[in-house]
């Protein structure tokens, strides 16, 4: 899987070498290309914003700049240009297998008050809100797509991770895990885990999926 990020802070992005993205990449599972949109400016003060036509507060981003930045962008004929911005369709897990599906993803960060509408409309395919809250930049929700659809590609997670989340705990959250010691500050871990009898864990990590479920995010049995 390649992306290709438009960023003017492609700084922000080296987040993505630590853990498991970060081997992933070293494997070359995944790929991610950084264009700094400044480079494109043909301004001798690399200028990339303006003022808004009909006034108001803060700066736009240029279509001519933004343009050149994706156009500099190679084998983009099968790529799928996503704008992240409060205004797009909030991701879910679904989403993002979705999008897994694909090959090259191309991801546009806006910043200020966004981008000029005449090049989004040009070049955007998708516009994507990681949720209902307003950020400074579109650059941690493009690491946050980057991180939620590399965990689907091949060989990124233990083949069991990936399973174990979709078949009998599809839209559960998660039962709660226990590691050594036995003991911690004279809580037990519960017996059952301790065990060995693998039917009684299973359906004890179901009830308690069902159970955390009720219990914090009633909305998701609904
Ligand atoms: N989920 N932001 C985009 C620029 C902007 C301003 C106005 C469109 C209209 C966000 C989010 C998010 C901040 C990224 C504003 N774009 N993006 N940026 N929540 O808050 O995706």
């Amino acid at each position: 899987m390649k992306f290709d990020v438009l960023t003017l802070f492609p700084e922000m992005f080296e987040a993505l070498n630590e853990s498991i993205i970060g081997r992933a990449k070293e494997k070359e599972l995944i790929e991610i290309n950084l264009i700094n949109i400044r480079d494109f400016s043909k301004d001798k003060h690399k200028k990339v914003d303006d003022t808004p036509y009909g006034g108001g507060a803060g700066m736009v981003m240029m279509p001519d700049v933004v343009y050149d930045a994706y156009s500099s962008v190679t084998d983009k004929e099968n790529a799928k240009v996503i704008y992240l911005s409060p205004q797009g369709k909030v991701l879910n897990q679904e989403k993002v297998k979705e999008l897994s599906k694909e090959n090259h993803l191309i991801l546009l960060c806006g910043h200020y008050e966004g981008i000029d509408q005449r090049v989004l409309d040009e070049i955007v395919d998708e516009e994507i809100s990681i949720g209902d809250y307003v950020l400074t930049g579109g650059e941690l929700p493009a690491m946050v797509l980057i991180d939620s659809v590399s965990r689907y590609v091949k060989g990124v997670l233990k083949e069991e991770s990936v399973a174990e989340e979709s078949f009998s705990n599809n839209k559960l959250l998660e039962y709660p895990q226990y590691t050594r010691p036995e003991e911690f500050r004279g809580k037990r871990v519960p017996e059952v885990l301790i065990s060995g009898h693998h039917e009684n864990i299973k359906k004890w990590r179901e009830e308690k999926a069902l159970e955390v479920t009720k219990k914090k995010r009633p909305d998701l049995l609904k």
